[in-house]
């Protein structure tokens, strides 16, 4: 029987994944397939609830407690991934964990002058990564990027935390650095695609739907199972 497909929107805040995620979710039902939409961080969870306060300011956390958080806050939904996955209900995720990698990976990029004395435990790729092993694989993720500058013209940032430039810059950085191939998140073959964000509304769709129809019949054709995310 054949099974839904995991789909990943991510970029940086601006980018315009939660349009494009639910345009994405409007083509695959006219299409007529089940679908699923949803969004991490979670903020409807009790975890989800902890990450809103963070990001609002309301709160504190320890920059590796609010990185397992964010961790948990996927893992709490994995099981429903998985099912949906299994009844052919395809799941499309704005952000997942390579949001959950770059920013938090960010932060250590970023001079140390929040913290005088070095962490505990440095934010390292691979620290980042390794929560988040095991977690439903998307079949593809489509990384919509977009420079800095594009995004100031977008109306600029929110007012929560890591929507600032300079850390925008550092979370580009990361992402970029993903993309290239580097650490177990790293690029492999066809499904971690860099879309430019920058270009119009439609064309980036019209992109979005082309890598989304190559997935699909390459999945279908080699009758590949869900997987989960693993260390190379
Ligand atoms: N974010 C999101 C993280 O720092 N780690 C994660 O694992 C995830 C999923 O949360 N600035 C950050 C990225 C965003 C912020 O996301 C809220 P959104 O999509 O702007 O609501
Ligand atoms: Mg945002």
């Amino acid at each position: 029987m054949a099974r839904g497909k995991l789909i990943v929107f991510e970029g940086l805040d601006r980018s315009g994944k939660s349009s494009q995620s639910l345009r994405l979710v409007e083509k695959l039902e006219a299409d007529g397939h089940h679908v699923l939409h949803m969004r991490f961080p979670d903020r409807t969870t009790p975890i989800g609830r902890l990450i809103d306060a963070y990001l609002k300011g309301e709160s504190n956390q320890d920059d590796h407690v609010i990185h397992l958080l964010f961790s948990a806050n996927r893992w709490e939904a994995s099981s429903t991934i998985h099912s949906h996955l299994a009844a052919n209900t395809t799941v499309v995720l704005d952000r997942y964990f390579y949001s959950g990698i770059a920013y938090t990976h960010a932060k250590s990029l970023l001079s140390s002058t929040s913290s005088p004395s070095p962490p505990p435990s440095p934010l390292t790729l691979d620290w980042c990564t390794s929560p988040d092993v095991g977690l439903p694989r998307p079949d593809l993720t489509l990384f919509l990027d977009l420079t800095l500058e594009e995004a100031a013209r977008r109306g600029g940032y929110g007012g929560e935390r890591y929507e600032k430039r300079e850390m925008q810059e550092r979370v580009r950085e990361v992402f970029g650095r993903v993309w290239m191939g580097e650490g177990d998140a790293g690029r492999k073959a066809g499904e971690f695609v860099r879309v430019d964000a920058g270009k119009g509304m439609e064309e980036v769709e019209e992109e979005v739907w082309m890598n989304v129809r190559d997935m699909w019949e390459s999945v279908e054709r080699e009758g590949k199972g869900v997987g989960v995310f693993e260390m190379k």
